[in-house]
């Protein structure tokens, strides 16, 4: 199969603010005397912010209302924004680069698929967004993966229907999204093995045999 565009998660794909999600999350479950640990984070992969903070405060003995439940999302936000601010485009791994830029130069299209609403303070801070035809991400969807639509407005961008691109997903929300979507997959990370993937990448550097160009 030649793809002749790739979307990419970014948390826990391009970059690894999965550690800054998990730390403010934790911060603020510690504050609320909520039990909270990777296991659970690893439910928050690729889900929105407002429903990553439904699936900590399952464990809550309090009931939040709706005012609340958004004042303690920005108070992770800030937190997590904090920790942001130490990104650098050190924190792109040079394998990450290097295959990016092959991909790039055999003139594959390359877009970002992201559940954030950080994801362009993150390609900024890292010096990545302009490798990138497009940037789909949390702020131009109404519906969080696993539903497609982040991923179906990023080919979009780059004006290519879904069976042309490959979505690369660390979180198996982002692999359901992708099939209920109609893409390919390739599953990294957490992801790994997950049966509905089209496939499983060892390393992230091993796109260059998916997709000769
Ligand atoms: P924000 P991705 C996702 O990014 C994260 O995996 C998920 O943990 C987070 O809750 C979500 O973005 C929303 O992030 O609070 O920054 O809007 O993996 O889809 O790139
Ligand atoms: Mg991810």
């Amino acid at each position: 199969m030649r793809y002749r565009g790739i979307i990419f998660d970014l948390d826990g794909v391009i970059v690894h603010t999965d550690r800054y999600h998990y730390k403010a999350w934790k911060a603020l479950a510690d504050r609320l005397g909520i039990y909270f640990d990777e296991e659970i984070n690893n439910r928050l992969r690729g889900v929105s912010r407002m429903e990553s903070l439904d699936i900590i405060l399952e464990r809550a003995e309090t009931v939040y209302s709706d005012a609340e439940k958004v004042g303690l999302a920005a108070e992770k936000n800030a937190e997590y924004q904090k920790l942001l601010e130490q990104m650098s485009p050190a924190d792109i791994s040079p394998e990450v680069l290097g295959t990016l830029g092959a991909l790039k130069a055999r003139g594959i299209r390359l877009a970002i698929g992201s559940s954030s609403k950080n994801a362009g303070l993150i390609l900024a801070r890292t010096g990545i967004r302009g490798l990138f035809d497009a940037v789909s991400d949390g702020n131009n969807i109404t519906r969080s993966k696993p539903d497609p639509e982040v991923f179906a407005l990023g080919a979009e961008y780059i004006r290519l229907s879904p069976e042309d691109c490959l979505v690369v997903e660390d979180a198996i929300a982002g692999i359901d999204a992708a099939v209920a979507g109609g893409f390919d997959s390739a599953a990294l990370g957490e992801a790994a093995g997950y049966a509905k993937a089209t496939y499983t990448l060892a390393r992230f550097g091993d796109l260059l045999e998916l997709c000769p160009g």
